[in-house]
């Protein structure tokens, strides 16, 4: 008998699905589409790793089994291939990112291959491509040339300076790192140090773009309700959004015309506020300049606060600290009463009004900082059901309202909504919200990104490259090393940087900052309905045809950010008529990660990594794929164990070998129930992404034909058919043994034959003439009709019947059918 040799038949596959153009999908078509998506990878110089592997191969078999069951279904990949890691490696090695790019998307199409992934590869998009990130730049061309205005893009004229833009430049702090003297992106600070020398990283203010995430925040909070993602990934989402309801208050200062605008969710306490507080940015201070006695040391204790970040700040936990403004007072609306204005560090200038009343009776860290500066505590808020003493602790919770005048008795819900009437009607107050997410800073001073569009001109200001002249490619240059000014390194290529103004003509100079990762990665999912088009980032026809996205399968890394700029990309596409819908992924399913042997994090240093190549050359791309659907449950942290690897690969070794009892035989009943079982949860489970339960469901069938002396050729075709979404090259090899003129994948996905689905539960003597002949087990729910079709397929009872006429038939139900012959 022929061995398995798993090397041999996926050559012999991938040449075949190659050949036959395997899973290239057409554009508009009869059959029903299905648009399947899978994040695509960051080329890194290390390889595919075995955790891109779970996602693909999860979402291959998925596609697979869509191609049988009659879907037109779209798999795409491309390379989101800006980045870091490629540029400080070019920098190190002396070698062009663009080269080192290539060569990493070539080893890992080629891994990719290897692995038998029916990705349409006619589809392929390249961040970095100039023909890809064209498209790129003319977003956000569009996002500068247009204002967001209740709930409508208009366009900003080229002159325009005072409309807000989509994207618009800010000062803005950065992560500095004073030895390497370059800008640090996020994610290259570590533990407050710089990731490359570990020295400690400074703030420093410099001029950033930034994208106007904001203006869609209430929208990216609404549709959520609309598509259909895990609860986990919608949480995540709205937190990050951080949606607040309240309302402002003002607040006027005796004797000045300014007023303090403070933000609130507590309205109800509006009769406990003891004293307010400014943030110490808050622009305020400079107006009430004059009338402030101490300036100096409010000025000293402004200087102090600068170097602490947000997060420091609204510590709960640290002591609060602040000043108070000699010769102010503010005047509380509600009541006309005066109380004093404090600066302090614990409210922050970028969130809200800058401004907050203090309530230290019901609020945590007003209480702090009441009991430490001695301020008065007044409770306004109580509850019969505890025991509040407000001196001890504040309390925090709702309740029904005291001290608060006309609002006495009433709960905080209601109180809420009649205090801030009350302020309406006296122009002192209204309802408002706020959001948790800052704008998008959409600017790295890095040289591996797309380089802004935008042109500087002193006469213009900052004009976007006419859309003839996009892409504004990177130039090739021999140094990558950002510049000690903070700029980034294009800042140094005077031929490249020094340009004419494309209104005036005169000189003008090219913006010099690239674009963030996640901007390639916001709007890759459109390119590939039309990866071509050379005039628009994607004809509508094809858009209306693909999107939305059926099903989008990525890593739990991604499902806050990634999620969240794409989509705000989207309704920005959607709103200028680029885009057919609101939302880009109708649905969306998170895979788990693969843990190293010794269940640690899969690392370089630990020296726990699986290389998948590895495992193809020693065991076959089939046994590596359905390995890493049977680690364990989809969505969750599995270890690796290669003793669970080679189970697999025995397993697929008793398939093959199982291939050489087929003959002209009839499978007994239990064969069948089993097989339509199979079918049906193998169906369902691939379906749900429960992947590890598709292949041990596999393998009990397996286990079951390998105990018989034969099994029938029917039997075993349907249980290829059912392997191959996992295993497609051993069950296209086997299955052209039987059926050399259809290749397996172009027959249709079975469907499990009603009649077997019965389950085990009860047992049902089957009597010929009173005499029992054989035991069957059955579903309690079977009818008679049911019971008599198993049973008549039975080999040993139709053994036993022949020819004979079936006179009469007793039926008991849920015990004994009995043929009267
Ligand atoms: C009075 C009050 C009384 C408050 C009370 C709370 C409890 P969220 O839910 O996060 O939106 N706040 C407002 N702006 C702030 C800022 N810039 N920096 C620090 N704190 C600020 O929280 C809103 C609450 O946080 C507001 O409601 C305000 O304190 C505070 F018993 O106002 B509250
Ligand atoms: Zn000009």
């Amino acid at each position: 008998m022929k061995e398995y040799n798993f090397s041999e038949i996926e050559v012999k596959w991938q040449k075949h699905w190659a050949d036959t153009n395997y899973g290239i999908a057409t554009d508009n078509s009869d059959k029903p589409k299905f648009y399947s998506l899978v994040e695509f990878p960051y080329p890194s110089g290390s390889g595919l790793h075995v955790g891109h592997c779970m996602g693909y191969g999860a979402s291959d078999a998925y596609c697979r089994m869509k191609r049988m069951q009659g879907f037109n279904v779209m798999f795409p990949i491309g390379w989101d291939a800006f980045g870091l890691p490629t540029e400080n490696y070019a920098i190190k090695n002396k070698i062009k990112p663009q080269i080192i790019t290539t060569q990493a998307i070539d080893t890992f199409r080629t891994q990719m291959k290897a692995l038998g992934y029916s990705f349409d590869w006619s589809r392929e998009v390249n961040t970095t491509d100039p023909d890809y990130y064209k498209w790129t730049q003319w977003i956000f061309s569009q996002f500068y040339k247009h204002s967001y205005q209740d709930g409508k893009l208009i366009e900003v004229a080229d002159n325009d300076t005072t409309t807000p833009r989509m994207a618009y430049q800010a000062e803005m702090t950065v992560n500095w790192c004073p030895s390497c003297k370059i800008v640090l992106a996020n994610e290259e600070v570590v533990n407050g140090a710089c990731e490359r020398c570990g020295t400690s990283a400074e703030k420093r203010n410099q001029k950033q773009w930034m994208l106007r995430i904001t203006a869609y925040a209430e929208r990216l909070i609404d549709d959520l309700a609309n598509i259909d993602y895990l609860d986990t990934i919608k949480t995540q989402q709205t937190n990050w959004i951080g949606k607040s309801v309240g309302a402002n208050i003002k607040f006027k200062i005796k004797d000045n015309s300014s007023i303090i605008n403070v933000f609130t969710t507590r309205a109800d306490t509006l009769f406990g506020c003891t004293y307010v507080v400014l943030a110490p940015e808050n622009p305020l201070i400079n107006e009430l300049k004059s009338q402030i006695k101490n300036i100096s040391e409010l000025e000293d204790y402004v200087l102090a606060t600068k170097n602490k970040s947000d997060l420091e700040r609204a510590e709960t936990v640290k002591e609060k600290t602040g000043v108070k403004l000699e010769g102010v007072k503010a005047i509380n609306p509600i009541n006309n009463q005066e109380v004093e204005v404090y600066v302090a560090d614990y409210v922050l200038a970028s969130y809200g009004t800058g401004a907050v009343m203090a309530v230290p009776a019901h609020d945590d860290r007003d209480f702090a900082f009441a009991k430490k500066y001695n301020i008065e505590i007044r409770q306004v808020i109580t509850n019969s059901n505890k025991n509040i003493n407000v001196n001890d602790n504040a309390y925090t919770d709702y309740g029904i309202l005291i001290n608060s005048g006309e609002f006495d008795g009433l709960t905080s819900e209601d109180a809420k909504t009649k205090i801030t009437e009350k302020l309406k009607s006296i122009n002192a107050g209204e309802l408002t919200k706020n959001f948790k997410m800052r704008d998008w800073i959409f600017s790295r001073q890095h040289y591996w990104g797309e380089p802004i569009p935008i042109i500087h001109c002193d006469k213009c200001g900052g004009v976007p490259v006419p859309e003839d002249q996009l892409p504004v490619t990177l130039p090739d240059i021999e140094n990558y090393e950002p510049t000690t000014t903070g700029e980034s390194p294009l800042a140094k290529i005077d031929s490249w940087v020094n340009v004419e103004c494309p209104i005036c003509g005169g000189k003008a100079k090219r913006e010099t900052d690239t674009m963030p990762n996640w901007a390639g990665s916001s709007w890759y999912f459109l390119r590939y309905t039309d990866p071509k088009n050379p005039s628009i980032i994607a004809n509508m026809e094809n858009l209306k045809y693909w999107t939305p996205i059926d099903l989008y399968n990525g890593g739990p890394e991604h499902i806050t950010l990634h999620l969240l700029y794409s989509r705000f990309w989207h309704k920005f596409l959607f709103d200028l008529n680029a885009v057919p819908t609101t939302e880009p992924y109708q649905k969306r399913i998170l895979h788990g990660i693969i843990l190293g042997p010794d269940g640690q994090k899969m690392s370089k240093s630990k020296g726990n990594v699986i290389n998948p190549d590895e495992m193809v050359k020693k065991f076959g791309a089939d046994t590596l794929r359905a390995y890493i659907m049977f680690i364990g449950p989809y969505d969750q942290e599995s270890a690796w164990n290669m003793a669970g690897i080679q189970g697999v690969f025995r397993f697929l070794n008793r398939v093959w070998n199982n291939a050489q009892k087929v003959s002209s035989t009839k499978d007994t009943n239990d064969v069948l129930v089993k097989l339509n079982q199979t079918i049906k949860a193998v169906t369902e489970d691939l379906e749900n992404y429960h992947m590890n339960t598709v292949i041990s469901k596999l393998m009990e069938l397996n286990n079951l034909l390998e105990k018989q002396e034969n099994i029938s050729e029917n039997t075993f075709k349907l249980f290829l058919q059912i392997l191959y979404p996992a295993c497609p090259h051993l069950s296209s090899e086997l299955w052209e043994s039987f059926d050399s003129k259809k290749s397996i994948e172009n027959t249709t996905w079975p469907k499990a034959d009603e009649n077997f689905l019965m389950n085990d539960e009860i047992e049902i003597a089957i009597q010929i003439n009173g005499k029992t002949r054989q035991i069957v087990k059955v579903n309690p729910q079977s009818s008679q009709e049911e019971v008599e079709t198993m049973v008549k397929n039975d080999p040993k009872i139709q053994e036993l019947i022949k020819n004979a006429q079936i006179r009469k038939t007793i039926y008991v139900s849920g015990r004994i059918l009995n043929f009267v012959i």
